[in-house]
């Protein structure tokens, strides 16, 4: 095919690339953006656009035979998993050694799976981690901005207290508060009003249908109906699907070279295109992004990347585990697959943990109270590039991992012994494994800011070639991190419009 021209590529259709979209098309700038999964908007024979966590189909995961949800097991029975047919699926695990990374894939990006929570993070542990960003202006300016595009809102505290669809949350935070410990509402994305009328069965019901991490069909505002939207709506933003961007390089001119295989349904190339542009924002993700970066360098086709491209990686502490109530303690047949609280434990210096307070919704009493714990483990991990194959591997130990379970067991011993409860043994697998440790809804850095790039995300060494994702984050943020890269791509953008696209 022959090379397509345009002034500004967008990788990627996530939180960062959604950004860029919106405001390089309000600026008047003619966009393009690439993306490897699908648009997200058709129904299939059921009549849905999205499948549930309780019946998946072909629609649930990215090109498998069987579904790899993160809880493999209930009582030890492999009864949550099932085989479908290889599909553009919305939700990818992409596996490394010892780490399987779970990312979104669509018209959307993360926003598509992900469970809403759009926390803003402590404002000191923002400035530890950014350290040469000025943070008052982040807060005042850009998280604002964020959470107002992305549609935040909280539950209402009345109707929390008195629905059966959070009694899991209100048990958990009854054996917080026996051991001493804060508990904090989190807000959402997910509009606590429909859900309220899907309860009360005047909307249909999404959160309250087990839809979550396959996709919901009703109720979350996800970066198609939000910026991606209103980026469509400048009239200057073009959205390509099925085109995965294999490589970048540069032109004499130094305009930026990029090659993207269309797939089709099956999973097969069906064609290869060229793409030119003056402009290159990269929104792939910490994991999408920093490969082909990564590539880039050790392939020879951008050279002089930074050496930190590549490093800096960490899976933001992220552990999960269940415990088991007392048989009074009843968490519910009904559960909201949308978590709102927290454990809030952060500011203990010797073991810094915020716990998000998670549904398992089986739709039979289990008294199961799960939990996604973000640790503050200091551990980082590098990309290499294998030659051979082409291959970029992440090079995470397990060690590396077992610093988040210690901190997620201190605390959760913690629990344990005030409330005379043990943990669940019968969720991550036959192993009798406690605290699932391999795998991370958070992946973060790769391509840190003011290391890879400069101060604002401007990579260094190649003019116009910028990163808007959560490879910028330096591997914990110490909360839920999407409303960060949001407020993080609105800073860049907002700087970038103003100093390089002089005409
Ligand atoms: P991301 O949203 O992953 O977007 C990257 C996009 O680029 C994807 O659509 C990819 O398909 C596409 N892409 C990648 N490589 C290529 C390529 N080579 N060519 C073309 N397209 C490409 O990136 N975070 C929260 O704050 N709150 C939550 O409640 C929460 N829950 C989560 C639950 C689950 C199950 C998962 C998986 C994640 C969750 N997260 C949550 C994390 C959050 O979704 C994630 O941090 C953001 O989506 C990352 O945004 P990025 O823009 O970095």
């Amino acid at each position: 095919d022959a090379v397509e021209s345009v002034p500004a590529l967008v990788v990627g259709s996530g939180y960062g690339g959604a950004v860029a979209a919106l405001r390089l098309g309000e600026a008047g700038i003619r966009t393009v953006v690439l993306e490897m999964g699908r648009l997200w908007n058709t129904a299939g024979p059921d009549g849905k656009v999205f499948c549930s966590t309780s019946a998946p189909d072909r629609r649930s995961m990215w090109f498998r035979t069987r579904t790899e949800a993160p809880l493999a097991t209930f009582l030890w029975l492999d009864v949550v998993n099932k085989d479908i047919s290889p599909y553009p699926g919305v939700l990818d695990r992409v596996r490394y050694d010892h780490m399987s990374v779970y990312v979104g894939r669509g018209v959307g990006g993360g926003s598509l799976v992900n469970g809403g929570m759009a926390v803003t993070p402590l404002q000191s542990y923002f400035a530890e981690q950014f350290p040469t960003v000025d943070t008052a202006e982040m807060y005042r300016t850009y998280f604002p901005r964020a959470r107002s595009m992305l549609g935040v809102n909280t539950v209402d505290p009345a109707w929390f207290e008195s629905t059966e669809w959070y009694r899991f949350t209100r048990i958990s935070r009854k054996h917080a508060t026996n051991t001493g410990l804060k508990t904090t509402f989190v807000p959402s994305v997910y509009d606590f009003a429909h859900m309220q009328r899907e309860a009360a069965g005047t909307a249909t019901r999404s959160a309250l249908a087990q839809e979550v991490i396959y996709g919901n069909n009703h109720g979350k505002r996800t970066l198609d109906k939000t910026y991606l939207a209103a980026a469509l709506g400048t009239g200057n933003v073009t959205i390509h699907t099925l085109e995965k961007v294999r490589s970048i390089s540069r032109a004499p001119d130094g305009t930026y070279v990029l090659t993207a295989d269309r797939i089709d349904d099956t999973g097969t190339v069906v064609g290869t295109k060229e793409y030119g542009c003056r402009y290159l924002f990269l929104g792939g993700g910490s994991i999408g992004t920093t490969e082909l970066l990564v590539r880039a360098r050790e392939s020879g086709t951008l050279p002089a990347l930074d050496p930190s491209v590549g490093t800096g990686w960490g899976a933001n502490g992220n552990v999960m585990l269940g415990r088991a109530n007392h048989l009074w303690d009843t968490v519910g047949e009904n559960q909201s697959t949308m978590p709102v609280m927290g454990i809030d434990d952060w500011a203990n210096a010797a073991n810094p943990v915020f716990a998000e307070i998670a549904p398992l919704p089986t739709g039979l009493e289990h008294w199961v109270s799960l939990y996604l714990a973000i640790t503050k483990n200091p551990e980082r991990a590098s990309f290499t590039y294998d030659s051979g194959s082409g291959a970029v591997r992440l090079g995470w130990s397990a060690a590396q991992s077992a610093v988040s379970v210690g901190m997620a067991k201190k605390l959760f011993d913690r629990i344990n012994r005030a409330n005379a409860t043990i943990y669940r043994y019968d969720l991550f697998g036959s192993g009798n494994k406690v605290f699932a440790d391999d795998f991370t809804y958070h992946p973060l850095g790769g391509c840190v800011l003011g290391r890879a790039t400069d101060d604002y995300g401007r990579v260094k060494g190649y003019p116009r070639l910028y990163v808007t994702d959560g490879s910028l984050v330096p591997g914990s943020i110490g909360v839920n991190p999407f409303v960060t890269i949001t407020a993080l791509a609105e800073r860049t953008m907002a700087r970038v419009l103003v100093e390089d696209t002089a005409p």
